[in-house]
């Protein structure tokens, strides 16, 4: 079996679904992570999902995913416009890292428009509510098929 991809959620994410579905959606992340580990079987792909609201719990899933896996898909939540710590473990690794949001941060207040990751992400998705994880998915998927 080929390494898992983690996926990796960041803070407060673990209340999608609760709160504020005019941004986030109705989606809850159990949702997202059931339906991304339907998709990923079909590929014979592993998924390792994890949410925290605690910055070092992040830093060290990117360091576990550095050493055990093959790639992260990761929404950093507000750690994305704040977090040197989480920018550094994503220095440190050597497997691709794909960058989601739900909203388009860009169409959103101007201190959500700097990201700490974008830089050192493969690709960055984001506007496209629980979609934007799916979509993260299948350019993996895609790549660990096609080279
Ligand atoms: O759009 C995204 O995915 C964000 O990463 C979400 C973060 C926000 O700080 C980023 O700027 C953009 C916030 C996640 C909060 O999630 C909630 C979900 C439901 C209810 C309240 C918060």
């Amino acid at each position: 079996m080929a390494k898992p991809i983690f996926v990796l959620s960041g803070p407060n994410l673990n209340l999608l679904g609760t709160r504020e579905p005019e941004i986030y959606g109705k989606t809850t992340l159990k949702d997202i992570h059931d339906s991304l580990t339907r998709q990923a079987a079909k590929s014979q792909v592993d998924l390792v999902c994890f949410q925290s609201n605690m910055e070092g719990d992040l830093v060290n899933w990117i360091q576990q995913a550095g050493q055990e896996g093959q790639a992260i898909i990761i929404n950093a939540g507000a750690y994305t416009h704040t977090s040197i710590a989480i920018a550094d473990a994503i220095r440190s690794i050597d497997i691709p890292v794909i960058e989601v949001h739900l909203s388009n941060i860009y169409q959103r207040e101007e201190y959500r428009h700097h990201s700490y990751i974008s830089p050192l992400a493969k690709g960055l998705i984001c506007g496209f509510g629980a979609k934007s994880y799916e979509l993260a998915l299948q350019v993996l998927l895609f790549e660990a098929q096609n080279g």
